[in-house]
């Protein structure tokens, strides 16, 4: 079986993304092609990006990655929201994408549904990283940004045109590093890499035995 797993390359004046990180870590359980790809954080290059890799590698899984800075525990996304949005939740703040682009509020796909939920194990996702000492939880939301654009993307065209393929999203807290150096340290969550590495580990094998004989 053929899993496709994608991390993000650096996004919000950031050096560094743990998911990039963790995808060039990740090692192929047996029986396994890992294919690995580094997204930009762009909308509009994503969707191109996702329909070729998809048509290219016909892969049975699509595992995606993204940072979550803030969050606590390493997070597996529930659903996608058919919306491309980069104002803050109380309007106060604009993060346009890596390549300046700044919709609020778009919808992401005309023809395509409200939202889609993951259609990989959410639990026993979690519950696999949680049986490593690491914190994992369910997340109901994966935003309005450019991940939660990818999630919706893939499910999309899942849905529409690779019915057989399982896809979702793992959300990741900061590393040390990028907290380091920041006034309200104390106050930020970070995991070390290693840990990370070791839980999506987990889930890549996991998703292995749920999914070798497709
Ligand atoms: N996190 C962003 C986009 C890229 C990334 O790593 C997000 O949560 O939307």
């Amino acid at each position: 079986m053929k899993i496709l797993v994608t991390g993000f390359e650096p996004f919000n004046n950031e050096k560094i993304n743990p998911s990039e990180e963790i995808v060039h870590r990740l090692k192929a359980p047996m029986g396994v092609t890992l294919i690995k790809e580094i997204l930009p954080v762009e909308f509009e290059k994503t969707k191109v990006c996702l329909r070729e890799l998809l048509q290219l590698h016909q892969p049975d899984v699509v595992l995606s990655l993204g940072q979550a800075g803030g969050r606590e525990e390493i997070t597996v996304e529930r659903v996608a929201i058919n919306i491309n949005n980069v104002k803050s939740s109380n309007g106060s703040k604009m993060l346009p994408d890596n390549a300046g682009a700044v919709p609020v509020d778009e919808q992401i796909e005309k023809e395509g549904e409200t939202a889609y939920f993951t259609t990989l194990p959410l639990w026993k996702m979690v519950e696999v990283m949680q049986k490593k000492g690491i914190s994992a939880a369910i997340s109901n939301s994966a935003g309005t940004y450019v991940c939660n654009h990818v999630m919706y993307e893939t499910l999309y065209l899942a849905a529409e045109k690779y019915p057989h393929v399982k896809a979702g999203f793992i959300h990741v807290p900061f590393l040390p590093e990028q907290i380091a150096h920041r006034e309200d340290k104390e106050r930020v969550a970070a995991m070390p890499l290693e840990d990370m590495v070791t839980a999506l580990q987990e889930v890549l094998e996991l998703l292995m035995t749920e999914y070798r004989f497709i």
